[in-house]
């Protein structure tokens, strides 16, 4: 007989780990009940807690203390958070997966698209799931997060054990203020987030600009017409349900409008000296065009820039 839906985690039991610190880490860190919730401490980094500033949406900023665990000491982990950026995924997985319990759920927050399949081929035993999240988070300074605006994140499967714990996990989550919800088409979901990555983020980080800025340049100008032509080709030969390229656009337009005040996360890495995760938004789709034979002029020639800035 098939095990109850919720037998595989219950809502208050065993801890929530999160690995990567970064602004939507933390932001997690700052909304899940801190008796259960643990930073994933990287090897060799010093394990005891984290204390940092947290400015909710509304309201004064506080201070947060979350403690920090070796994965050594994470046998009761019923759940990991990853929030690395995409690149440092694998890695950063295949560093703490081999000291967590073997079917511990995963949910991946990452940018883009790629890395999810990535995980899910690596490590077959553990449910992997997927995250899309419009929750606005930034780090203007190390010690500071900031909750920048309230959004909304849908949760799916990337396997079919992932599945078996899709409803248990979104409950778990939801011990937060924050909003969570199961999805069951998570690869579309994950889609529309790419297109909209795809058509802002590369133009911020080489404008140099807030997202609302782009609109009016001419290198955005010139070419989102071309590169919602190869978005919707590349979706419609995957299989996905797409929209014609003109209604791409202005989806990517009205995101740019309602961030328009934003620092894409492209910029701030660019800002920062760090590499960018445009191999798995504008690079994921120049590589699976070339794959399935479709030109992908725009989309190549943004990934390159994009690389040549910085560390790319
Ligand atoms: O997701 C984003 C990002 O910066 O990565 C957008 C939607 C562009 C908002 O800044």
């Amino acid at each position: 007989m098939p095990a109850p839906r919720h037998q595989a985690l219950s809502p208050g039991e065993g801890s929530i780990l999160i690995l990567g610190a970064g602004a939507m880490g933390r932001l997690w860190a700052a909304s899940l009940p801190t008796d259960t919730t643990r930073l994933l401490a990287r090897p060799g980094q010093p394990t005891d807690t984290d204390t940092f500033r947290f400015q909710p949406v509304d309201g004064p900023e506080q201070l947060r203390t979350v403690s920090v665990r070796p994965a050594a000491e994470a046998s009761q982990a019923e759940l990991l958070l990853v929030t690395t950026k995409a690149h440092q995924t694998l890695d950063a997985l295949a560093e703490q997966l081999p000291l967590l319990p073997p079917t511990l759920p995963i949910v991946l927050f990452q940018n883009g698209l790629g890395s999810q399949q990535a995980v899910a081929e690596a490590w077959p035993a553990h449910p992997v799931l997927a995250a899309v999240t419009t929750e606005g988070a930034n780090r203007p300074e190390p010690d500071l997060t900031v909750h920048a605006g309230l959004g909304q994140t849908w949760i799916g499967a990337i396997n079919p054990a992932g599945q078996r714990h899709l409803d248990a996990i979104t409950q778990r989550l939801a011990h937060s203020p924050l909003r969570v919800q199961p999805e069951a088409d998570i690869q579309s979901r994950l889609w529309r987030k790419l297109v909209v990555n795809a058509g802002i983020n590369p133009f911020t980080a080489l404008l140099d600009c807030r997202n609302g800025d782009i609109l009016a340049q001419p290198l955005y100008q010139h070419h989102i017409d071309g590169l919602c032509q190869e978005l919707s080709a590349l979706m419609a030969a995957e299989g996905l349900a797409t929209d014609p390229p003109a209604h791409l656009r202005a989806t990517i337009e009205q995101v740019a409008r309602a961030t328009a005040r934003n620092i894409s996360s492209m910029r701030a890495d660019v800002m920062q000296g760090r590499r960018t995760e445009i191999d798995y938004i504008n690079g994921y789709v120049t590589r699976r065009s070339r794959a399935l034979g479709l030109p992908c002029p725009v989309n190549a020639m943004l990934t390159e820039k994009v690389r040549n800035l910085a560390n790319g």
